[in-house]
């Protein structure tokens, strides 16, 4: 995930400057190509390429009668549970947690077949990143040796409520008449190889060839941050996951992971972490990890599990990851498999986001009733690889991991027995 969330960033914000530089090309809003021209590229009618008017040039999506209708309006959105074949090419509205599938049809014009094979043929989407009741994805495609080279399209999603559209990890997938073939959830940070019988970036021009990208993106509204709480075994040097396996006497340390998705900045987070019952916090382990604090500050707080910390202001996309150690005790655990869950909540302008991370822990009771507690290993330091610079200008985009977007959920579980 550190490794995904890591390139996501860096590559993402090429993909933006590149949007940013090719769309002010007089092509208002909708689809565009790097002609470099107002008009854009040449477009043809089915009967025009019939007649060979396109000679021997390789160029995409650019008939007005073709079977989509007009090809440059390549990118279209439907809700991914009805009609499978309807795109709304343009807009369509969206409701909180329906899943919408985005298409992005792929069509050499050429009439000849292998003779006039696509090459470098890749695409890729840009996806917003922040919270608005309009959100436009913009789709990609590319052909190094096609006139031209490069060509997008857009689909916009709309409500009547500020929502966040977050993208169904390995939702990505290139249908032809070949078949269904997966692609990488990069296609969302970088382009990502399209093909025929295989996804080596070569297509043969003509319909029998032709194909469709689609992702799938859930919709979110009422969400203004995203809240990642993960865990790991201190001094382990594993990643944060979404539980652990502990013994009592073990010390644990919890990443609380926090992104404003709003467009604006917002003052005074307030980052709180409720412990349940086995578990102890470990005085002055509390870090803060930003903008200003890359390599983490030790906090003379120790108020994560009880009032709450202030962690500042964050501009939008702007992110912070608290991190503290609690020690697994045993007050009142079963014999067994005891599961400890606890929960942080985020609390901007009294909008209260929650996350879960749980402690497994097997209490052995017949011949041990006191378990041994393994020593403490030494903590290796260790930085988050996603820091975002909270100042002006900085933008991000990129993959929020599913299941990172929790709205308000049910707080009634301190320390449960796991059947
Ligand atoms: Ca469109
Ligand atoms: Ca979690």
């Amino acid at each position: 995930m550190n490794k995904f969330a890591k390139s996501a960033l860096s590559v993402s914000a090429a993909v933006i400057v590149a949007t940013a530089t090719l769309i002010p090309v007089g092509l208002a809003g909708a689809y565009g190509d790097n002609t470099g021209t107002k008009e854009g590229r040449a477009v043809y009618t089915l009967a025009d390429i019939n007649s060979g008017k396109l000679g021997d040039t390789i160029t995409f999506n650019s008939i007005t009668n073709g079977k989509i209708g007009d090809e440059r309006n390549f990118v279209g959105a439907r809700l991914t549970s009805g009609s499978a074949s309807v795109y709304n090419a343009n807009e369509i509205n969206v409701e909180d947690g329906q899943t919408y599938t985005i298409r992005l049809y792929v069509h050499n014009n050429s009439p000849k077949g292998t003779d006039a094979i696509a090459k470098g043929v890749s695409a890729n989407f840009s996806l917003p990143t922040t919270v608005a009741k309009e959100q436009t994805v913009i789709g990609y495609l590319n052909a190094s040796n096609a006139t031209p080279t490069r060509y997008w399209d857009e689909v916009t999603l709309k409500s009547d409520d500020n929502f966040y559209i977050e993208y169904v990890k390995g939702s990505a997938k290139y249908t032809n008449t070949q078949g269904t073939f997966a692609l990488s959830d990069e296609i969302i940070t970088g382009n990502v190889n399209l093909g025929y019988t295989s996804m080596n970036g070569e297509i043969p021009g003509c319909y029998d060839y032709d194909g469709e990208v689609t992702i799938q993106v859930k919709a979110h509204t009422s969400v203004s941050s995203k809240l990642a709480k993960t865990v790991r075994i201190k001094g382990s040097g594993e990643k944060f996951a979404e539980s652990v396996e502990a013994k009592i006497g073990d010390e644990v340390e919890f990443q609380i992971e926090y992104v404003n998705l709003l467009a604006e900045t917002v003052k005074d987070v307030m980052i709180r972490d409720v412990l349940p019952t086995n578990m102890e916090y470990v005085e002055n382990s509390t870090y803060l990890y930003n903008s200003n604090y890359k390599e983490g500050k030790l906090l003379p707080e120790n108020t994560v599990t009880t009032s709450g910390l202030n962690i500042g202001s964050y501009n939008a996309r702007g992110n912070a990851y608290v991190r503290f150690t609690a020690k697994v005790v045993d007050k009142t655990m079963t014999c067994g498999s005891n599961q400890l869950v606890n929960w942080a909540s985020s609390t901007v302008d009294s909008k209260v986001m929650k996350d879960d991370a749980s402690v497994m822990v097997n209490k052995e009771c017949k011949d041990d009733p006191t378990p041994t507690p393994t020593p403490t290993p030494t903590p290796t330091p260790d930085t988050p690889s996603k820091i975002v610079d909270t100042g002006a200008g900085s933008v991000v985009a990129g993959a929020l991991g599913a299941g990172g977007i929790t709205t308000l959920v049910g707080y009634a579980i301190a320390s449960r027995r796991k059947f």
